[in-house]
């Protein structure tokens, strides 16, 4: 279908929805990839417009993780309805019609200037692929895998995903609007209801960026695998912000604030921050570039007969560089070998990977899997605890029990 025809049905689906916002949205109004999802028994997260089949999805308050294990036998890029929803409030339904971006602040050299949809369409366009994950991906291994407390959503492995985005990039954006030679800092906000948590309201998400990385690769991206963004993914428009965790990449961004003097939001103060035994008592620095990991595409304590070959796979990413190899150990962490990687590694990208396992006897197992980039970095056996679960990126031991 046409991506001029998918607009004007996203826009009539947005008006017959406007009048019943919990509504669940009917199977057909979007184009999706892989059908076969709506048959599974959908889940519901209060807030969240998209089906979220058990299949692939666990709800995890206002947010849905994905099920590693549905990634199995997909491509490199994550289909919009298995991607992960991090909301800390509910989707708002936009009507493009409607949307604007406003660009303000000291650090213009003029008054605001705004654009409109069509405007920023019609600007040059840029593709990249980038992986998009959560700060708090993996978050509760501290728990399980450490013993330590921390605070947030219990995430497994599942808030990540891959995408193919399209969009303006900032700095034309930036530049267009008059961006001064003073301005240190943007910082881009998002059109949904504000957060308010524990009877504090934060306001609307919003987070800065310093202008070096919002001038390097961040796009204002409109679409997501060749599809408008999903309203879910922050449609019409979201910031995308490559190799930096998640909170940066603001979703259904409505103004992007550029100062001269550094800027700040709950969103780098209190949260995305080290705070802990580890950290100075003010918390680290804001947190940006996110970590390593990899991830095996089989369910925590699955069951695998003994005595056959199995095929295992997974992904492996890294936010610092290309991934270089993937490691692998079935007799918890004694002896490792390399996985075979299924895609070419690339920056901000994740690979696929395979590897053969027969085991001999029956009873528990773990399986470990280690990544290593060409930046040398490795992920360690231990993860530095913090508070709030961020940045996990220790080698997980995969349960299984073999029968
Ligand atoms: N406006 C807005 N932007 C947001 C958020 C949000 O709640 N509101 N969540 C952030 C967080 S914490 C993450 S991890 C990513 C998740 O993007 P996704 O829901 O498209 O997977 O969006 C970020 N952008
Ligand atoms: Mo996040």
């Amino acid at each position: 279908m046409h991506p001029a025809r998918r607009r004007s049905l996203l826009k009539l689906t947005a008006a017959s929805l406007a009048a019943a916002p919990l509504a669940p949205r009917p199977a057909d109004a979007l184009p999706r990839a892989g059908a076969e999802a709506a048959t599974a028994v959908p889940t519901a997260a209060p807030g969240i417009v998209k089906p979220l089949p058990t299949a692939y999805f666990t709800v995890r308050g206002t947010n849905a993780e994905s099920r590693f294990d549905a990634f199995r036998g997909t491509g490199p890029l994550t289909s919009a309805d298995r991607f992960f929803v991090r909301n800390h409030t509910t989707t708002p339904r936009i009507d493009e019609r409607d949307w604007s971006l406003t660009v303000w602040g000291s650090g213009l050299d003029g008054g605001p200037v705004r654009f409109g949809y069509g405007e920023l369409r019609s600007l040059p366009s840029v593709t990249r692929t980038a992986v998009l994950e959560c700060a708090g991906n993996g978050r509760t291994l501290f728990t399980t895998q450490q013993g330590q407390p921390v605070s947030g959503t219990s995430w497994t492995l599942g808030a990540v995903g891959a995408a193919r985005w399209r969009g303006v990039r900032l700095r034309d954006v930036l530049l267009r609007a008059g961006l001064s030679a003073a301005a240190v800092e943007v910082m881009p906000r998002g059109l949904d209801a504000p957060f308010v948590s524990e009877g504090v309201d934060h306001g609307r998400v919003r987070r800065p960026l310093p202008v070096a990385k919002a001038l390097d690769d961040v796009l204002l991206a409109y679409e997501m695998n060749g599809e408008p963004l999903p309203y879910d993914h922050g449609y019409p428009v979201r910031v995308v912000v490559p190799s930096w965790i998640g909170i940066a990449s603001i979703k259904w961004v409505g103004d992007i604030e550029v100062s001269d003097t550094p800027l700040s939001s709950p969103w780098n103060t209190r949260f995305y921050r080290f705070f802990g035994d580890a950290h100075p008592p003010e918390g680290s620095a804001p947190l940006t570039r996110q970590t390593l990991k990899s991830a095996i595409e089989l369910p925590f304590g699955a069951t695998v007969a003994a005595g056959t070959t199995h095929r295992l796979t997974g992904r492996a990413w890294s936010a610092h560089a290309p991934v270089e190899r993937v490691d692998l150990s079935t007799d918890g962490g004694v002896s490792w070998r390399p996985v075979s990687l299924c895609d070419t590694p690339r920056r901000d990208e994740w690979v696929r990977w395979s590897a053969p396992w027969c085991p001999r006897s029956a009873g528990p197992a773990e399986l470990l899997t280690r990544t290593t980039d060409r930046a040398g970095n490795t992920q360690p056996a231990r993860a530095v605890h913090n508070t709030q679960g961020y940045l996990f990126d220790a080698v997980v031991r995969h349960p299984v029990t073999v029968e």
